[in-house]
């Protein structure tokens, strides 16, 4: 076994296919690298002939996805000389970004929609040292304030309208194309501003293109239904989900997202709260594997287009866990009815083992 092989991260793994030189300082916490699980309870529930691969994004270093475009955009910012990036968050750019600030020396500032956003996430801003913005409105109209004071302010954007971003969020495919020898058939991915579906289909496109494989997806969004824009067909002005993290309304790779959907013949869906809670929970339960409510749209989404068929059977499916269980401990301990009836017996050899035997 050949040892002495340490992973340095996203940027050192994919050097070539990355707008970076030698010279280049790395902002990396080792992110990127993340198991692709294949599912065995759910399909044997289904009783469909289908392979279900979920990508975990969940275990990048600050949880979510977010981390692979971040360590591109903090680093490209300190190349340029910045000493301050910014964002809109629905929570999980903000904590990658206040971490990779961290790592880099640099301040972040991060604007949050007050109330809207995950314990887990607002834990990690404050925890990394960020300078949090909390405004009375959402993401939309946060993204727009960005926007405005980086015309101001000597701060970078980092939200994924900085083109850096997508550069290392199209890695997530690179990975996937390569633990299974080929692009997947269909890519179903939660949709919010639409940059990882995009980013994801340029790391197709790229390895197509370099004759690495020689087919691609079809790629798949799902959205909550109260923060649907791509439904809609137009932008959705009070958007509103239990999946705070996709509580979308102006998606910012709007046009980049149609452009997606057309080329790689896909289609956008939308789940109700409870159908991607429930996805959520069977997700835990059945696989052992804890994602965000957001996360779970992809397979929530994908479940019912292989039961309808429009997935066909023999396919091979890669879902998208955009983010982890932990960040939003509310909302999974509220859909638990164990957590509504658990309570206290003595602290007896007696009392715990008559427990144990009612449920053997
Ligand atoms: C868990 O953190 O937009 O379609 O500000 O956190 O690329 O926006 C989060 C987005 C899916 C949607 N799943 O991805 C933010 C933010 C999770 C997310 C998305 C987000 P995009």
């Amino acid at each position: 076994m050949a040892i002495g092989n340490r992973y340095l991260g996203l940027i050192d793994r994919y050097r070539d296919h990355l707008p970076v030189n030698d010279d280049t300082r790395v902002i990396s916490l080792g992110e990127g690298n993340t198991p692709l699980i294949k599912l065995k309870n759910i399909p044997n529930l289904l009783g469909k002939d289908i392979d279900i691969y979920v990508k975990y994004e969940g275990l990048n270093p600050t949880g979510s996805f977010k981390d692979r475009g971040m360590c591109m955009a903090v680093t490209k910012a300190v190349e340029d000389g910045s000493e301050a990036i910014i964002c809109a968050s629905t929570g999980n750019t903000s904590a990658s970004a206040a971490a990779y600030a961290a790592r880099a020396g640099i301040k972040a500032f991060v604007l949050i929609p007050e109330g809207k956003i995950a314990m887990g996430k607002l834990a990690q801003a404050m925890m990394y040292g960020a300078e949090i913005i909390q405004i009375s409105g959402n993401f939309d109209e946060g993204m727009e304030l960005v926007k405005q004071v980086a015309k101001e302010a000597p701060v970078t954007i980092v939200n994924s309208i900085n083109p850096f971003r997508l550069q290392g969020q199209k890695t997530a495919a690179f990975e996937i194309m390569e633990e299974l020898g080929t692009a997947p058939d269909y890519h179903c991915l939660p949709v919010g501003n639409a940059g990882n579906i995009s980013a994801h289909w340029m790391g197709y496109c790229e390895y197509k293109k370099n004759g690495v494989v020689n087919n691609s997806p079809v790629m798949v969004g799902y959205q909550a239904e109260g923060s649907a824009p791509f439904m809609r067909g137009k932008m959705v002005d009070d958007p509103e989900t239990i999946a705070t993290a996709i509580r979308i309304g102006h998606p910012q790779s709007w046009d980049k997202a149609w452009v997606v959907k057309k080329e790689s013949n896909g289609w956008f869906d939308e789940l109700t709260d409870q159908e991607i809670l429930n996805t959520q929970k069977m997700l835990s339960e059945q696989e052992g594997v804890f994602c965000e409510p957001a996360s779970a749209a992809s397979l929530a989404g994908a479940l019912r287009d292989i039961k309808t068929g429009k997935i066909p059977e023999g396919s091979k499916v890669v879902c998208t866990l955009t983010g982890n269980g932990l960040k939003d401990p509310d909302t999974a301990i509220g859909q638990c009815q164990q957590a509504e009836t658990l309570k206290s017996i003595p602290a007896t050899l007696e009392a715990v083992t008559k427990a144990v035997l009612a449920e053997v």
